[in-house]
């Protein structure tokens, strides 16, 4: 008995149908499924496997008098997980999941699970991510991450067909870079040959440059922050879209935003309807323009509720909660905020404060930061002057202000976080669950 099952080569077989293809037109038919074991149950004389490929699940159902003795020890032996081949003929069967099972004639077990794994493939909540991460290969093919990949993978179809009808080229900048841009974030440090680099926090001052040649560009690419503290929305590695536009302003890349987020909204609905029904969320019906709340108007109103802030304060989203009114609720933009709380590169507002706040946003969902974007600066003199009240050294970013001889024109763009985007659209808590293999102060692997 212990011997029935062992590991084959696939060798000329070939699967001839998904599990989501198989229906009961194709009754008394032969098919090759392959996929692995997600669930099984072994009643003695009758045993329901479940296999899982990429589009779902398919029954195989074997009566111990209907099956070779061989094949039927076989099945009693196989354990979830084991990636396998049935060859088998199809027959309807209302009480399956599908409306048909699969009778099996034939198995090969490519690949046994040799343990049982912590967690169910069913099984919507579960144990600690720390164990899910640990084994993260297996733990996406639960159903609920499988549903999250889905919509990432929408949202950054729909993004990138947005901004190509936009006129937006496509563009990859460099990852190892000489310089930070983004002040309050910290840098990775990395050995480049015989000099100190930087993993980059940010395409920013790419892609700045690049509207000289191109005009209208966007990224979508990883930045890398050493976040030393332990939030469930902040990653050391994150994937970003970032856009940046020549001969506009901060208001019309804020138009751009909500348009774009409008497009990828539609699209998850109209593609993920699967998805989204299994995580049990409805995305809002969101109306254009997004609410726009100026940072000073906030402060006030956070003061006014007997909130210990000051004007120049970071709003931290403990403080975003104590909010007056309900206002704070789906997408909303805070627009202008203080010059001396935001990078070099944010222009300032000259009227009617006089560069005390800049031409800022961040686009919200509720508490959570989606992303922020500006008009910049684009001239020489008013660059160094920002870099040198920010104590900046002026002369680490030469490779950039000599850009700035030759007519950098006025531009506006902004950075959006895929996961924290990915997070509002599916609800989950902790951003981890929206990383295929994050990246945290505690985590470097797998
Ligand atoms: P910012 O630093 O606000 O702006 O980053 C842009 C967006 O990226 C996401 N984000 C993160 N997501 C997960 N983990 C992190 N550690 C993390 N840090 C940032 C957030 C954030 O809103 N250069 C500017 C963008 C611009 O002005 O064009 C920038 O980097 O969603």
């Amino acid at each position: 008995m212990s011997d029935l099952l062992h590991e084959e080569e696939i060798g000329q077989w070939r699967r001839t149908h998904y599990s989501s293809e198989i229906n009961s037109s194709l009754e008394d038919r032969e098919v090759i499924i392959m996929g692995w074991v997600s669930s099984k149950r072994d009643h003695g004389n009758i045993q329901f496997i479940i296999i899982r490929d990429r589009y779902g699940d398919i029954q195989v159902m074997a009566k111990k008098s209907e099956c070779s003795k061989r094949l039927f020890g076989q099945l009693q032996q196989i354990k979830e997980h084991t990636s396998l081949a049935i060859r088998g003929t199809v027959r309807p069967q209302e009480k399956a999941p599908s409306g048909v099972e699969i009778i099996p004639l034939e198995l090969k077990a490519f690949s046994i699970a040799r343990k049982a794994a912590p967690f169910m493939m069913q099984s919507k909540t579960s144990i600690g991510i720390d164990t899910r991460l640990d084994l993260r290969a297996i733990d996406l093919r639960r159903n609920i991450l499988q549903s999250i990949f889905h919509i990432r993978y929408t949202v950054l179809n729909a993004s990138r067909e947005f901004l190509a009808r936009q006129g937006f080229i496509e563009v990859n900048t460099p990852k190892m870079i000489a310089t930070a841009t983004e002040g309050g974030a910290a840098l990775f440090p990395i050995f480049y040959y015989d000099r100190e680099a930087f993993l980059a926090q940010s395409p920013q001052l790419y892609k700045e440059q690049l509207t000289m040649a191109f005009e209208s560009v966007f990224e979508i690419g990883p930045i890398f922050r050493a976040e030393p503290s332990r939030t469930n929305r902040h990653l050391s590695e994150a994937i970003s879209i970032d856009i940046e536009k020549a001969f506009v302003d901060y208001n019309d890349v804020m138009s751009l935003l909500e348009r774009m987020i409008l497009h990828v909204l539609d699209s998850v609905k109209e593609k993920n309807k699967n998805d989204l029904a299994y995580l049990e969320f409805q995305l809002p019906n969101i109306e254009l323009p997004f609410a726009r709340y100026s940072y000073s108007d906030l402060i006030e109103q956070l003061q006014g509720g007997g909130e210990r802030i000051r004007w120049g304060d970071d709003l931290s989203p403990q403080a975003m909660k104590n909010l007056p009114d309900d206002r704070m609720n789906g997408f909303y933009f805070i627009t202008d905020w203080p010059t001396s709380i935001k990078p070099f590169y944010v222009k300032p507002k000259f009227v009617p404060e006089s560069g005390r706040v800049s031409e800022s946003f961040d686009l919200m969902y509720g508490p959570l930061e989606i992303s922020s974007g500006s008009t910049r600066v684009n001239r020489k003199d008013e660059l160094l002057e920002r870099m040198k009240k920010q104590g900046l050294n002026t002369q680490a970013f030469d490779y950039h202000l000599k850009v700035f001889d030759y007519g950098v024109p006025p531009h506006a763009g902004f950075g959006v976080g895929l996961e924290r985007l990915i997070m509002a659209i599916t609800k989950i808590d902790n951003i981890r669950d929206a990383s295929l293999y994050p990246r945290d102060i505690d985590r470097l692997s797998p």
